[in-house]
């Protein structure tokens, strides 16, 4: 098994209106593209919590509970270290939504998600999602960080 990272991917849910919040990332690791928000789990907390922090930190948003809905794992041809990333709902918060230095949030129908900007994989997971089906999914990067060489996804029980 090779050495994991851990990270959180929260997408906040407007149930009236089937919204889903997406950050378009002005820095870093996926600039340019839009996101859930999210980053690395800190030694000190559990992983909910990093993701309850980081959706805070990154739209102002305060999360009273987040459900889990997957789990991805991307492997990148370059990378010996894998990255796993827990991905979580939430339709329980509250705050007004801000600009970040990190995220430009926006509200997107959950079934018109601007793949063609997201990561190459969401197009592939996004489904199990509007099911509400849980799943696992692992993709396999080539070396540009764009071409999807492998994947499986895999439906889990609740
Ligand atoms: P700092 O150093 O504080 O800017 P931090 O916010 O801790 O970083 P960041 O933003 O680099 O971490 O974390 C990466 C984020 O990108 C996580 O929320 C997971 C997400 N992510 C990474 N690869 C992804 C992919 N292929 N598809 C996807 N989300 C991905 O949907
Ligand atoms: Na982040
Ligand atoms: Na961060």
């Amino acid at each position: 098994e090779m050495p994991h990272r851990l990270f959180t991917l929260v997408f906040p849910i407007d149930p009236v209106n089937n919204c889903v919040l997406l950050g378009m990332k002005k820095r870093g690791f996926g600039k340019d593209k839009y996101n859930g928000f999210g980053g690395k789990v800190e030694p000190n907390e559990s992983i909910e919590s990093g993701a309850i922090r980081e959706l805070a930190e990154e739209s102002g948003l305060l999360a009273k509970r987040v459900d889990k809905c997957g789990l991805l794992f991307f492997y990148f041809e370059n990378d010996p270290v894998a990255m796993e990333v827990h991905v979580y709902l939430t339709s329980d918060f509250s705050g007004q939504v801000i600009e970040t230095e990190e995220m430009a949030p926006e509200w997107y129908s959950a079934d018109k998600m601007p793949f063609e900007q997201m990561w190459a994989d969401d197009s592939r997971w996004w489904p199990m999602v509007l099911k509400k089906q849980k799943f696992t999914a692992r993709f396999w990067f080539f070396s540009d960080m764009t071409t999807i060489t492998r994947e499986e996804i895999v439906p889990v029980k609740s």
